[in-house]
C-alpha cells in the first residue's frame, strides 16, 4: 500500500464554495482535513453538473450553507482513515450520494436502496460523525449529500464510496455517480420496463436521456420523449427515443395527447423534470388499468401536490426512486464494468467539458438548456 506525502496532513486546494443561495459559485482556496476512522480522502478528477446541484442554488433543495456542492464524480483515493478496508490509496473510486451501510433495515431489504445513513432527507451537511472536514477563510464549510465533489479533494465516509476498475476513464464514468445510474436504473429496475412496451419520458436532460437508454435496453418498442425545448429532441432520438413531442405544440393537455397517440395510455412513464404539473401529466398518461409511473425529478421542497386518487384506484402504480433504485456500493462497480464491456455508452450525454474554474459557465449552459451534461475536470 503506497502512502502519499500528504497523508495525515491538511491539504490546501481549490474548491467551488456556494456561500449563499442564488449566488454564483466562488472558487476559493480551502483546507481539507485528513480522513478520520472509516473515512476516505479522494482527489477528484472529473465531476458532472447535475440539475440537483442547481436545485440547491435556486433554493428548491434545502441543505445547510455555506456548502461545497457536487455529487456526480470520479477520482483517486489519496489517503484513508483507520479501519478502512474496501478502498486503499491509489484506487479509482466513485463517491456515492446515496450510501450503502449494509446494516440498516433498508440496506438489508432486498428491493430497496435508500440507506438510512443518507444525508438527503434531513441534511446535516456533515460526515456521518456529525463533524466537517472543510474550512475556508476560517469558516467551516458544509458537505453536500455525503460527496462534495466540487473540490480538488474531498472526504467521504467509507459507506459513501465505491472502488471501480482501474482502467475506467474517470472523465466519463463520473456520470455513473448520478445521472446515468439514476436514469437507467429507473427504467430497468424501478419501473421494470418490459419488452415491446410503450414508454413516455418527461424531461430530456442528462437523466431523462439515460432513462431512454434504459427503456431501449429493456426492449421497449416505442419511447416517446416529452420536452418544451425542442433542441433536446435530436439527442433523445440518438439514444433511443422513437418520437418526441413538445407540449406547447398542442391545445389539449399533453396526457390526453399521449393517451390518444398510444390508444389508451403508455405502459411506463417517467417524470425527469421536478415539477408538480408534469408529475401529474406523467401519471395521467400511463394506462389507467396497468400503467406504471416513476417520479425521478426532485420536487420543490416542503410543498404538497393535489391529485385525484381515482387515477390510482383503477390500477395505475405510482412510484419514485433515488439513484435508480440501485444499492450504490454494490451496483456502481458493476455498472462501470458494464460500461467497460461496452454494454452502454456515455458520450452522447456529455456535450461539454470545461476546466473546473469555469463551473459557473457550466451551470449557465444547464440553465439555458444548451447542455446535456458538462463535465468539469481538474
Ligand atoms: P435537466 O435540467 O438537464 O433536464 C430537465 C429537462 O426538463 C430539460 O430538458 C427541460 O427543457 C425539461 N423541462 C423543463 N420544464 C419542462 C416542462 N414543463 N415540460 C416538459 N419538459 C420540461 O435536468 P437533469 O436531467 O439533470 O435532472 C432532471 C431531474 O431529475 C431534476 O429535477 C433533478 O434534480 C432530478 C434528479 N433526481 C435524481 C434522483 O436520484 N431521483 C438524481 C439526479 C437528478
Ligand atoms: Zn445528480
Ligand atoms: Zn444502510
Amino acid at each position: 500500500m503506497s502512502t502519499s506525502s500528504t497523508a495525515g496532513k491538511v491539504i490546501k486546494c481549490k474548491a467551488a464554495v456556494l456561500w449563499e443561495p442564488k449566488k454564483p459559485f466562488s472558487i476559493e482556496e480551502i483546507e481539507v482535513a485528513p480522513p478520520k476512522a472509516k473515512e476516505v480522502r479522494i482527489k477528484i478528477v472529473a465531476t458532472g453538473v447535475c440539475r440537483s446541484d442547481d436545485h440547491v442554488v435556486s433554493g428548491q433543495l434545502a441543505t445547510p450553507f455555506p456548502v461545497i456542492l457536487g455529487h456526480e464524480a470520479a477520482g483517486i483515493v489519496e489517503s484513508i482513515g483507520e479501519g478502512v478496508t474496501t478502498v486503499k490509496p491509489g484506487d479509482k473510486v466513485i463517491p456515492l450520494f446515496t450510501p450503502q451501510c449494509g446494516k440498516c433495515e433498508v440496506c438489508r431489504h432486498p428491493e430497496s436502496n435508500f440507506c438510512m445513513k443518507n444525508d438527503l432527507i434531513l441534511p446535516r451537511g456533515s460526515m456521518q460523525d456529525g463533524s466537517i472536514r472543510f474550512t475556508c477563510r476560517g469558516k467551516p464549510i458544509h458537505h453536500f449529500i455525503s460527496t462534495s465533489t466540487f473540490s480538488e479533494y474531498t472526504v467521504v465516509d467509507e459507506i459513501s464510496v465505491a472502488k471501480i476498475d482501474p482502467a475506467a476513464p474517470l472523465e466519463k464514468v463520473c456520470l455513473i455517480g448520478c445521472g446515468f445510474s439514476t436514469g437507467y436504473g429507473s427504467a430497468v429496475q424501478v419501473a421494470k420496463v418490459t419488452k415491446g412496451s410503450t414508454c413516455a419520458v418527461f424531461g430530456l436532460g442528462g437523466v431523462g436521456l439515460c432513462v431512454i437508454m434504459g427503456c431501449k435496453a429493456a426492449g421497449a418498442a416505442r419511447i416517446i420523449g416529452v420536452d418544451i425545448n425542442k433542441d433536446k429532441f435530436a439527442k433523445a432520438k440518438e439514444v433511443g427515443a422513437t418520437e418526441c413531442i413538445n407540449p406547447q405544440d398542442f391545445k389539449k393537455p399533453i396526457h390526453e395527447v399521449l393517451t390518444e397517440m398510444t390508444g389508451g395510455g403508455v405502459d411506463f412513464s417517467f417524470e425527469v423534470i421536478g415539477r408538480h404539473d408534469t408529475m401529474i401529466s406523467a401519471l395521467s398518461c400511463c394506462h389507467g388499468a396497468y400503467g406504471v409511473s416513476v417520479i425521478i425529478g426532485v420536487p420543490p421542497g416542503a410543498t404538497n401536490l393535489e391529485m385525484n386518487p381515482m387515477l390510482l384506484l383503477t390500477g395505475r402504480t405510482w412510484k419514485g426512486a433515488i439513484f435508480g433504485g440501485y444499492k450504490s456500493k454494490d451496483a456502481v462497480p458493476k455498472l462501470v464494468a458494464d460500461f467497460m464491456a461496452k454494454k452502454f455508452q456515455l458520450d452522447s450525454i456529455i456535450t461539454h467539458v470545461l476546466p473546473f474554474e469555469k463551473i459557473n459557465e457550466g451551470f449557465d449552459l444547464l440553465r439555458s438548456g444548451k447542455s446535456i451534461r458538462t463535465i468539469l475536470t481538474f
